[in-house]
């Protein structure tokens, strides 16, 4: 049902991307990547979970926003991550790319975890995506909770930095700190935090079953993503 550890619509490729002995990269192999890395967005299904967004609605979008960034960046790959390989938005998702003939070298999905991917799958992305709450705060479980916990205290630091609060739709890129754990031992040297849209009655903002405002506000939220995901690999 899936191809090994990379789940993908056709076989990919990923070349073996050598690991520096330790499981700490090397500082000088993290900050910049080298000549034959390609910039590489690891992200998570945004609100598909806790914010109980439909998964049909969810991997349409998901598909359409990849195949339009494709179209217009050249050099840079994405990849939909989510924690098992029984997950159905990742098999959705992979069915619709495949159908839509998207390049697997520019998109592609994969198991594991998000805060971990260069350590434990040899995956190396130099930004990842978080499925962020309005505040922006720590905890509160899913991806947002793991992350903030992999990147230490820097990350809450610096997020406080650059925003108070977000606005489902909107996206805001946060460099990390060099002493991350996030960023030393993945090679992450940024996170970007995305506001989607919720349908769960016990989260704030919640668009009680409105799909037409849901489904713009996830379009919404995936371009401010991939956006901001191309401004950092210019
Ligand atoms: N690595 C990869 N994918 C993950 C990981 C991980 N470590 N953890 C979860 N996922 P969710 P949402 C997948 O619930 O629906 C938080 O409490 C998960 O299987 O994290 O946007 C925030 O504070 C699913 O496919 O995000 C917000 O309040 C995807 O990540 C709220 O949840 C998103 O699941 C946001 O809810």
């Amino acid at each position: 049902e899936s191809c090994g550890k990379y789940s993908c619509s056709t076989e990919v490729e990923v070349e073996n991307e050598d690991k520096k002995g330790s499981d700490t990269l090397e500082k000088s192999s993290v900050g910049d990547l080298s000549l034959n890395e390609v910039h590489t967005l690891a992200f998570p299904s945004i609100s598909t979970a806790d914010f109980q967004f439909d998964l049909e609605k969810a991997s349409d979008i998901i598909v359409e926003s990849v195949a339009d960034f494709s179209r217009k960046v050249d050099n840079v790959r994405l990849v939909l991550v989510d924690l098992s390989h029984k997950s159905n938005i990742l098999s959705l998702v992979r069915a619709k790319a495949a159908e839509r003939n998207i390049d697997s070298k520019k998109f592609f999905t994969f198991v594991g975890d998000i805060t971990q991917l260069y350590t434990k799958g040899g995956l190396r992305c130099n930004v990842i995506a978080n499925a962020a709450n309005w505040r922006l705060k720590p905890g509160g479980g899913g991806v947002n909770a793991a992350i903030f916990n992999a990147a230490g205290k820097s990350l809450e630091t610096a997020t406080k930095e650059r925003a108070e609060t977000l606005s489902p739709g909107i996206s805001v890129a946060i460099p990390l700190p060099s002493t991350s754990p996030l960023y030393r031992r993945e090679g992450v040297t940024h996170v970007i935090h995305v506001l989607g849209p919720n349908m769960n009655p016990q989260r704030p903002n919640c668009l009680k079953n409105d799909y037409v405002k849901g489904c713009k506000v996830l379009r919404d939220a995936y371009s401010s993503l991939f956006e901001n995901f191309a401004s950092i690999s210019k």
